[in-house]
C-alpha cells in the first residue's frame, strides 16, 4: 500500500503554542515532552523520531488553545527564564504511539534541558533536522524508555556536527 504521509525535506520549521498532552511522559516514563498540535508540516510528515532544536518563549496571548481534559495549569511560559529561553536541542516523537495506541497522531518533543517549572501555552518554535528511526510498538516500557535513551544520545551526536550546528539560533 501506498503510505498516506510524505516525506519532507529538511529543514522542516514549525511554530505553535505549547498543549497539554496525556500526561504520562513525565509521570509514567520520566521523560517529559511538551505537546504541540499537528498542524501543517507535522499533518502530512511521516510518524517516526526526529531532532533539531527549538526555542520557547512566553506567549502574550492567554487563551488556552487546546482540550484540556486533564485540567493542567496554562501559564503561558511566564515562568520561562535563564537558559530556558536559549535555542536548544530537541527530540520529537511524531504519530500513533502504537505502545500506548493513540488514536490521534500526536508530536511531542523531549527538549534535551532541565526546567523549573512548565509551560504550558507558550510560544515554540522549532526546526527538524533529521529522522532517527519510526515509531515502534514495545513488549515493556522499560524498553521503550531505553530506546528513548538511545534517540536522546544520537539526538546530541547529530546536533553538534557542523551540519546541524548552523541552524541553531536560526529558530
Ligand atoms: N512511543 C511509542 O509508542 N513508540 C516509540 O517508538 C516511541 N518513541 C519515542 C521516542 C522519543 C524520543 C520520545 C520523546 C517519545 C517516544 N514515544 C514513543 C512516545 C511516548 O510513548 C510518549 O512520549 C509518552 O507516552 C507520553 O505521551
Ligand atoms: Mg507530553
Amino acid at each position: 500500500m501506498i503510505p498516506d504521509q510524505v516525506i519532507l525535506p529538511f529543514p522542516i520549521y514549525y511554530s505553535n503554542r505549547i498543549i497539554a498532552g496525556f500526561g504520562r511522559g513525565s509521570a509514567e516514563l520520566g521523560i517529559p515532552t511538551a505537546n504541540l498540535p499537528v498542524t501543517g508540516a507535522f499533518d502530512i510528515l511521516e510518524p517516526g523520531i526526529y531532532f533539531g532544536w527549538c526555542r520557547l518563549s512566553p506567549s502574550e496571548e492567554k487563551t488556552q488553545n487546546c482540550e484540556n481534559k486533564r485540567g493542567v495549569e496554562f501559564n503561558y511560559g511566564e515562568k520561562l527564564c535563564g537558559d530556558e529561553l536559549l535555542c536548544l536541542p530537541m527530540v520529537m516523537s511524531l504519530g500513533w504511539n502504537p505502545f500506548y495506541h493513540n488514536k490521534e497522531k500526536a508530536a511531542e518533543i523531549h527538549i534535551l534541558s532541565k526546567f523549573q517549572h512548565d509551560f504550558y501555552g507558550a510560544n515554540v518554535s522549532l526546526v527538524v533536522l533529521g529522522y532517527i528511526r519510526p515509531e515502534l510498538d514495545y513488549t515493556t516500557k522499560e524498553a521503550l524508555i531505553e530506546d528513548i535513551n538511545l534517540d536522546i544520545e544520537r539526538t546530541r551526536k547529530a546536533l553538534a556536527l557542523p551540519a546541524c550546528q548552523e541552524f541553531k539560533d536560526k529558530v
